[in-house]
């Protein structure tokens, strides 16, 4: 056997559209077969590889995410760790930046390619996007150097950029370059080469994987608006079971100065409630204390998330809380870097 042909890749297929193709008799858009694929995508015989696919049941638009899903997802790839040399996610664009993210941290010690990708038009439309994307993914997925991953991290690849996953943001949902990582750069460039950018990319560690399902949903996000009311805030920080806050806030950090809302987050924290701080920013960081209206939230208690997006606190949030640390050992890891998902400046 050549190199290639002992090259291995499941591709996990959970719905979305780039799974969908017009039904030939009703028009309707209906989800595609895979265990047709190759007669649909002969092409893919070219690379060699062994592709195995499998599919959840039922399939879901993005939209329906959910950390039990992910859980399922998570797991699968870790019982089929061994079996494969990398695996390629098929996913909705919807949501696709939170499964990316959720699934970073849930795969620790990850050594082998995790690539997330989707498209704008189902696959079996013809000007679709899903074909070169699927194409992408797996060349990328099975990509090794020195027997070792090229890109052993969970990341997204859509039309041209492989980007970290838990970087990533949907911020198109009608351009094929739905994507965008403005606080990292892209791992790799895809046109007539890929270019991987290796010095960004994480470097593999050789330890076992370690799979974390437990995620906890008793997260919120608050966004800020200029006239958020009081009644707002407080019933939002008062929810019943709530453990952890993402305040999306202004500028590099920065909120309404009022007495009643640093009151809100002073007595919430103080209940034991971890409020992350995240801004509204699509680039850039949170910078505590650099204007005095982020000064008293970092006095009270506040977290920074730094240049953390939504996404990925959200589900490192959804992490640590489900792991059943202790208030302070999670205060303490949501400010460093676990995963790749934050620039912490000096
Ligand atoms: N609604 C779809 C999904 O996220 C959108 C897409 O895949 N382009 O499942």
């Amino acid at each position: 056997m050549t190199q290639k042909e002992e090259t291995s890749i499941l591709v996990l297929y959970t719905g979305g559209t780039i799974g969908m193709m017009q039904d030939p008799k009703t028009g309707a858009l209906v989800p595609f077969d895979f265990d047709n694929i190759y007669a649909h995508l002969p092409v893919l015989k070219n690379f060699g590889y062994q592709i195995d696919f499998y599919s959840f049941d039922p399939l879901i638009d993005s939209s329906n995410m959910s950390p039990d899903f992910w859980a399922r997802l998570a797991t699968k790839i870790g019982e089929e760790y061994e079996h494969y040399d990398g695996f390629v996610v098929l996913h909705g664009s919807d949501t696709m930046a939170y499964t990316a993210s959720a699934l970073s941290f849930m795969l620790e010690n990850l050594n082998k390619s995790v690539v997330l990708t989707g498209s704008q038009l189902p696959m079996g439309v013809v000007r679709t996007d899903g074909r070169e994307n699927f194409l992408a993914a797996i060349e990328i997925a099975a990509a090794k150097e020195d027997d070792t991953a090229i890109v052993p991290e969970v990341c997204i690849f859509f039309q041209d950029q492989l980007l970290r996953g838990n970087r990533a943001t949907k911020f198109n949902a009608e351009n094929f370059n739905a994507f965008a990582s403005t606080n990292y750069p892209n791992l790799a460039d895809v046109g007539v080469h890929i270019k991987y950018n290796k010095d960004r990319i994480l470097k593999p560690n050789f330890k076992r994987l370690k799979v974390h399902t437990n995620f906890d949903r008793n997260v919120g996000v608050i966004k800020l608006f200029p006239g958020i009311s009081e009644d707002f805030v407080r019933h939002a920080l008062q929810t019943p079971g709530l453990k952890a806050m993402v305040l999306e806030t202004f500028g590099s950090g920065n909120a309404t100065t009022a007495s009643w809302f640093l009151d809100a987050l002073k007595q919430a924290i103080d209940n034991g409630l971890i409020i992350l701080n995240i801004t509204q920013c699509k680039g850039g960081s949170v910078e505590m204390g650099r204007y005095e209206t982020s000064l008293d939230m970092a006095r009270i208690g506040v977290i920074s998330g730094h240049d953390m997006t939504t996404e990925a606190a959200v589900a490192k949030l959804m992490y640590l809380v489900g792991e059943g640390l202790e208030t302070a050992k999670i205060r303490e890891l949501l400010q460093i870097s676990i995963r790749g998902e934050m620039t912490v400046l000096a």
